[in-house]
């Protein structure tokens, strides 16, 4: 009867060990938190065949990420550029094969005649105004989607201000909060 007893005990702290663990996945993997601000993208003229991307990708969490690569169905190829110096002086864009890294609580800037994403070969027209989504994708966070506005005559100083903010709990669960003011 003890001996009973003890086992309903024993599978009761089983259970209840289960469940506290399914409770605490979520936080523990709630560390991959990014958020973006002042994103835009731009071409240089209305018939180019080309545009780029800026932004401020924010890491919130403590953990190390890394961007790994950026998608959109907006150009045959999203890429993630830098400029280099060449041996002529002149600077020149480049593919980043590795990505970039963004340290724990650290700010990744994409900038005009710095790191940016790039898009070839654009399968649509960029009408000013109106938005392009693309989706991140980061080593640690996971995949985010953003939903861009598209401006043409935008100059590096940032007139309007747009927020975008993922947290990814887990891999099954995530959820997206969008201000724009
Ligand atoms: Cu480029």
């Amino acid at each position: 009867m003890i001996l009973k007893y003890c086992k309903r005990v024993r599978y009761f702290y089983k259970k209840l060990i289960f469940f506290v663990i399914v409770l605490l996945t979520p936080w523990v993997a709630s560390a991959g938190t990014i958020s973006v601000d002042d994103a835009y993208v731009r071409t240089s003229s209305k018939l180019a065949k080309s545009a780029a991307a800026f932004m401020e990708i924010r890491n919130t969490s403590p953990r190390d990420d890394r961007l790994l690569d950026v998608k959109s169905e907006v150009a045959k190829k999203v890429e993630l550029h830098t400029h280099i110096k060449g041996d002529d002086g002149v600077m020149k864009m480049r593919r980043v094969e590795d990505g970039f890294f963004i340290s724990g609580n650290g700010v990744l800037k994409f900038e005009r005649g710095g790191d940016h994403i790039m898009f070839m070969g654009l399968t649509q027209p960029f009408v000013d105004g109106e938005a392009i989504s693309l989706t991140l994708i980061f080593e640690t966070a996971g995949s985010i989607e953003l939903e861009i506005p598209i401006h043409l005559k935008k100059r590096s100083t940032s007139i309007s201000h747009t927020h975008t903010h993922t947290h990814n709990n887990s891999e099954t669960h995530s959820h997206k909060h969008t201000h724009s003011d």
